[in-house]
């Protein structure tokens, strides 16, 4: 169905502040246009959803029309990076689409932006860097700051728009972005939305020291400043645009904390109880609406401004009936779109063509090497890894072969350090993002799983980002230096997962991670990094990582397995062959995520017997999925019941006689298989 076309008064949007002085009441009328549309858009999506043709949950922007209508139009929409809240309706509508989009996002119909897979206001337009928000608040702000650097590194004179809550200013990714984004000097606008409550809770009981939220960007380095936006439009928007201006120039961050209103309370469910009597009125009587308009009518006479906004009724209504009349979405497509799809390889050089005896280590410090000489989009990243080389030396001697900013050190702050690599990912970068143990990524849980790893389902645009996880254990590091997390992050849709265990394979899935369009887990067992060299040269079937990779033949038992198990499957199934005449087909899984287990179903098709050894703990663990999915076919063929040796249902324990016992050993390995075989 065809879009209504919009109202001339709305094809501009785009404004200089100039234009304020030059002509300041048509330009004011337009910004009224504007308004106007968002404020009536808000209300008539409440009342959509009120009648049930809304679902989910409608967060008006009533209310904070002064700020998101200037700054929108003042922000550069073909160079500017924004993630805008749900409070930002209006930004949505300048920013890019038509209100048609918009509107089939709320009405999640066939059309809608996301495929009708997210919610109300959870989309964005990711080609014109508006970053689809998650619900998770604060969470988007790292990522604008990567995309605005990612402009940034481009040559390109971007400013980034960060907008959160009052509420929201307490999450630590707000510290954490302002931090980094002071830091690295990056040109992000933070915008506090200050409406006076989060939810039910006013600002007062967010923060122990006082109510000017501006002031903590002192803390950080950053110049702030305190706006009323609910004033004067015209004041508002040259402060506004004069910040643009000065962040756009100085290249550095800015806080501003701009007090709105919130006048439908938090959602169309909120009772709004907790107001005081009198409250709501008082909310009201700021409202810079009703205000902007007299002055309009006293400037250009009622009749005009109420044509204007009879027009952009109509066009509302005229929007809303195309939407409603498009199909519902279809749930067809939907598993498919999980990951991104593959891309051509890139065109490596042939490099090593001499193999090179190295460890693990090594070997992907070359394919680091490799990926940052031959592909200047790679942003390499994480804690100590320039001068120091990283806490094991992986990074050694690339700062200084490719010095700042091709690869960063960053601070103690791994989830605004992943929402920036996302953020760099999402216009064109890929970024490498070292975690000094695998453990401190549960620092950065929903920038992994919920914002990289829904991103392409909910959005189509691909994110591509390795992450590198040093894991596992034996080496007396204890609970939180020591942990298998595949099975904890990988039972989140959308992320790839690959765990070498030869040098080789570790530099053959480096490239293949790289490369691929998807956030891509890389697990590099500690214990691997340095324990024997062998030889590795570049491979044209590098690709094949994705697929097990068959270690031994034999008949009695398809025994599966990854990581550093599978040197202890090598050895067990020696043991076994010269001892008893006993063979396994030992497979190493290799990529952990997507599995690929056609070869492993083969086999156990043929030995009828199935063994899965890992590292991790045995209750919730990695082994379950793989027993299931490969006996579910065979199940009533199977000679013997599936074997799963993994570690105990523990914290990973220190001293290395508790650390024995829990994790499997060669001696442990052997037992249980034994008693297994009866
Ligand atoms: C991290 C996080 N915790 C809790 C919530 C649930 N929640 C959604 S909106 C909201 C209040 C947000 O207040 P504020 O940041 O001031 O934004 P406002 O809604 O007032 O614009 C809460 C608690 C959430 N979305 N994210
Ligand atoms: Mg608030």
């Amino acid at each position: 169905m065809a879009f209504p076309t919009p109202p001339a008064i709305l094809t501009s949007r785009d404004l200089r502040a100039a234009e304020l002085e030059q002509s300041p009441a048509d330009t004011l009328l337009r910004m009224y246009a504007w308004m106007h549309l968002a404020r009536t858009g808000d209300n008539r999506i409440l009342e959509l959803f009120r009648q049930g043709l809304i679902r989910g949950t409608v967060t008006g922007g009533q209310g904070n029309e002064g700020l998101i209508i200037p700054l929108a139009l003042l922000a550069d929409k073909s160079l500017d990076v924004v993630s805008f809240t749900h409070r930002d309706f209006g930004g949505h509508l300048i920013w890019s689409g038509h209100l048609c989009e918009h509107l089939n996002q709320y009405f999640a119909n066939a059309a809608s932006p996301t495929k009708a897979r997210e919610g109300n206001i959870h989309h964005g337009d990711i080609p014109n860097r508006s970053l689809p928000m998650i619900s998770h608040l604060g969470a988007m702000l790292s990522t604008v700051a990567g995309t605005t650097d990612s402009q940034r590194r481009k040559g390109k004179p971007a400013v980034g728009f960060a907008f959160f809550g009052d509420g929201s200013s307490s999450t630590g990714d707000v510290h954490e972005t302002m931090n980094l984004a002071s830091l690295l000097s990056l040109p992000v606008i933070f915008v506090i939305e200050n409406n006076g409550y989060a939810y039910s809770t006013p600002t007062c009981e967010q923060f122990a020291a006082g109510t000017e939220l501006w002031k903590r960007a002192a803390g950080y380095g950053i110049e702030s400043f305190a706006l009323d936006t609910t004033g004067d439009l015209t004041k508002t928007t040259q402060a506004l645009a004069a910040a643009i201006a000065k962040v756009r120039s100085t290249g550095r961050p800015m806080l501003i904390e701009a007090h709105t209103l919130r006048l439908r309370g938090h959602a169309a469910y909120d009772t709004c109880d907790y107001l005081l009597p009198g409250e709501s009125d008082g909310f009201f009587a700021r409202d810079s609406i009703p205000r902007l308009r007299a002055e309009l009518i006293a400037s250009h006479g009622a009749p005009a401004v109420e044509a204007v906004e009879n027009e952009l009724n109509a066009f509302l209504e005229a929007c809303i009936k195309v939407a409603l009349a498009t199909p519902r979405p279809s749930p067809a497509g939907m598993e498919a779109e999980v990951f991104a799809p593959a891309s051509p390889p890139y065109p490596w050089k042939p490099e090593p063509s001499v193999p090179a005896q190295l460890n693990l280590a090594q070997a992907i410090n070359l394919a680091l090497h490799k990926i940052m000489s031959e592909r200047p989009e790679s942003v390499v990243m994480g804690q100590d890894i320039g001068t120091y080389g990283g806490a094991f030396k992986v990074t050694e001697g690339l700062l200084k072969e490719f010095g700042r900013p091709r690869l960063l050190n960053t601070p103690l702050a791994e989830s605004a350090c992943t929402g920036y690599a996302i953020g760099l990912a999402l216009n064109g970068h890929r970024p490498i993002e070292e975690f000094q143990f695998a453990d401190f990524a549960t620092e950065a849980t929903t920038q992994i799983t919920l914002n990289a790893g829904t991103m392409f389902f909910r959005s189509g645009a691909p994110c591509p980002l390795v992450l590198r996880f040093p894991c596992g254990g034996g080496l007396t590091f204890g609970s939180f230096h020591s942990q298998e997390l595949e099975s904890f992050f990988l039972s989140m849709p959308g992320l790839k997962g690959l765990y070498p265990s030869t040098a080789q394979d570790a530099f053959n899935a480096l490239l293949a991670a790289y490369e691929d369009n998807n956030p891509v887990i890389l697990f590099e067992h500690k214990a691997l990094y340095r324990r024997s060299r062998t030889p590795v040269v570049w491979d044209p079937h590098y690709r094949q990582v994705w697929e097990p990779r068959h270690v031994r033949a034999g008949d009695y038992a398809t025994f599966v397995t990854y990581g550093e198990m599978v040197h202890l499957a090598e050895e067990t199934a020696e043991y076994f062959a010269s001892e008893y005449e006993v063979t396994f087909d030992l497979f190493d899984l290799r990529a952990l995520s997507p599995l690929r287990l056609d070869s492993i179903r083969a086999s156990l098709a043929r030995t009828g017997r199935l063994v899965v050894l890992h590292e991790g703990r045995r209750t919730h663990g990695f082994g379950a999925e793989l027993v299931a999915q490969l006996t579910e076919e065979f199940f009533s063929r199977l000679k013997a019941a599936p074997l799963r040796i993994a570690a105990l249902d523990l914290p990973v324990p220190f001293a290395p006689e508790l650390e024995n016992a829990f994790r499997p050993t060669k001696e442990k390995i052997i037992d249980t298989i034994t008693r297994w075989m009866g």
